[in-house]
């Protein structure tokens, strides 16, 4: 077993330092800023993740779900097929893309993403294989706010609740055992769907840029569409 798959099936996360390489995080920042300032086309897919819905406040975690649905050119950029085809070797041949999203905090805005799993936001399937691949478009440390894991323990979500006005889904947990991975540009991690994970606020004078990309196997994305589940739409808990 290679190494990443082997890391990522022992805790549940695992880093790969140089993903892309500068002139491809460069691409793809360069489609990331354009529809992070423009709030007329994302607005249905936008909100952000510490809550509020007033409109002409500063948005502190802006999320942007499915931003390949407006710039449909992510789709063919090679991120997309390098973390596809890592992720096959990590979890298989039939794993497919379910979704993409960006998560941007703001420079000053010093909020964190609580502690959660991904898995509480999505229906229950009956294969849970998942992994997200977070891919860091700015050097990413503790004080912008990289990510930090907590080894996964076993398949089950734990109660969730949602911060107020629409925010973030969070748990509360023992934490003295997380790992902060910093990350340079172009890094990323893979973590699976019941993975705690979480990330300080940034309290730096530039953007904390990650555009993350979800697999899960084709079958279950069908089942998924299925019952209307997309990843566009407004956070729930997992019922
Ligand atoms: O970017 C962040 O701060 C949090 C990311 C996250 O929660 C995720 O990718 O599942």
């Amino acid at each position: 077993m290679n190494e990443l798959k082997k890391q990522f099936c022992e805790q549940g996360y695992t880093k790969l330092e140089a993903f892309l390489s500068s002139d491809e995080a460069k691409e793809l920042r360069s489609i990331y800023d354009a529809l992070l300032s423009d709030k007329q086309r994302t607005l249905h897919l936008r909100s952000d993740l510490a809550g509020g819905t007033d409109e002409n406040r500063v948005e502190r975690i802006t999320q942007i779900m499915r931003p390949s649905l407006i710039e449909k050119q992510l789709l063919t950029h090679s991120a997309y097929k390098k973390a596809l085809n890592l992720v096959k070797n990590i979890l298989g041949d039939d794993m497919e893309l379910d979704f993409d999203m960006l998560i941007n905090k703001a420079p000053h805005t010093n909020t964190p993403t609580p502690w959660h799993q991904d898995a509480a936001y999505w229906i229950n399937l009956p294969d849970k294989r998942a992994v997200s691949c977070w891919i860091a478009l700015d050097k990413v440390y503790e004080e912008n706010g990289c990510m930090w894991f907590l080894p996964v323990t076993d398949q089950k979500v734990l109660e969730h609740r949602n911060l107020p006005n629409g925010g973030a889904l969070y748990c509360n947990v023992e934490t003295s055992n997380a790992v902060a991975v910093p990350l340079e540009i172009g890094g990323c991690t893979f973590h699976d769907g019941f993975t705690l994970h979480f990330s300080k606020g940034n309290s730096t004078t530039s953007q904390r840029r990650a555009l993350i990309l979800n697999f899960r196997p084709k079958k279950m994305i069908a089942l998924e569409r299925a019952q209307g589940m997309d990843h566009t739409g407004v956070r729930k808990k997992r019922s």
